[in-house]
């Protein structure tokens, strides 16, 4: 939706406020064609305020429904974007922290991202600004069992154009194993086989510090994941600055997603 001239990531929300005043103007319109004063220029402030009164619970809804549509996401269609995906509890968010201006929640327990939490980084050359998506996790199961959250993460993928940071946790401190993990990962890059596209292994800390719950499937990674996999550790900070680098180049990527819009 474009309204009049102001930057991409504002016109959501010109639009919101736009709508807000279009209904509220043709609010008091039809409630004044369905009246006796049809026609009728509104001439005083207890005018006003009478139709108002009468049709109060119609500008109560209303302001409930702008007050749910300022609480959603705001798409920055033409702004390159990178998405976060993986299972639950692999460190998405605490990338994303890590990463951008975003400060999504971070916890040790499943689906605490619970929308989809967006944060800004500003390209290395400052030529433009981009945007990292946090999204929920994504658990091996067929679609029909997905829960809202899951679904969320899948519009994402189908419906914005983005590039992909897969984030794979290489501990097994997620409480998925790797395998999953990884059959996940195949049917996503299966599904969605056009977008740029990033393995990170996270928390590398725990696997060179031995405490991969999974040390078996992560002996046999290399052949399961591209050999461009990076492995990173946010409390650590191994691979940080390598990753940072490979997000610009993944942003890069994804600016000639958003330039065909
Ligand atoms: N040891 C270690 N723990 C991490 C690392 N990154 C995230 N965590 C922890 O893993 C848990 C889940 O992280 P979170 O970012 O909320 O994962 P999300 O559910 O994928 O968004 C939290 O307790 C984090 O502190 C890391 O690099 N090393
Ligand atoms: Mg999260």
């Amino acid at each position: 939706m474009r309204i009049g001239r102001s930057p991409p990531w504002t016109r959501s929300h010109d639009a919101r406020r736009g709508l807000q005043v279009r209904a509220c103007v043709f609010h008091v319109r039809s409630m004044r064609l369905g009246g006796a004063v049809a026609h009728a220029p509104v001439t005083s402030h207890a005018e006003l305020e009478s139709l108002f009164r009468r049709g109060g619970s119609a500008v109560d809804a209303l302001k409930k429904h702008a007050k749910a549509l300022r609480s959603l996401p705001v798409a920055e269609l033409r702004s390159p974007t990178v998405a976060l995906v993986g299972a639950p509890n692999v460190g998405k968010s605490s990338l994303i922290r890590l990463l951008s201006s975003g400060t999504p929640i971070v916890a040790n327990y499943p689906f605490t991202t619970r929308g989809v939490a967006m944060g800004h980084v500003i390209s290395a050359d400052g030529t433009y600004r981009a945007v990292l998506t946090d999204t929920p996790g994504v658990l091996l199961r067929p679609d029909e069992a997905r829960n809202r959250m899951e679904r969320l993460t899948l519009a994402v993928l189908a419906f914005l154009p983005c590039g992909v940071m897969f984030v794979l946790d290489a501990s097994g401190g997620c409480g998925v194993s790797l395998a999953d993990q990884l059959t996940i990962r195949s049917e996503l890059r299966t599904r969605f086989p056009d977008k740029p596209w990033l393995d990170v292994l996270s928390k590398w800390d725990l696997v060179q510090g031995g405490q991969a719950a999974f040390a078996d499937d992560v002996a046999v990674l290399p052949d399961q994941v591209h050999a461009g996999a990076l492995r990173v550790s946010v409390t650590s900070g191994l691979g940080n600055d390598q990753l940072r680098e490979q997000v610009q180049e993944l942003l890069l990527k994804s600016v000639a997603l958003t330039a065909s819009l």
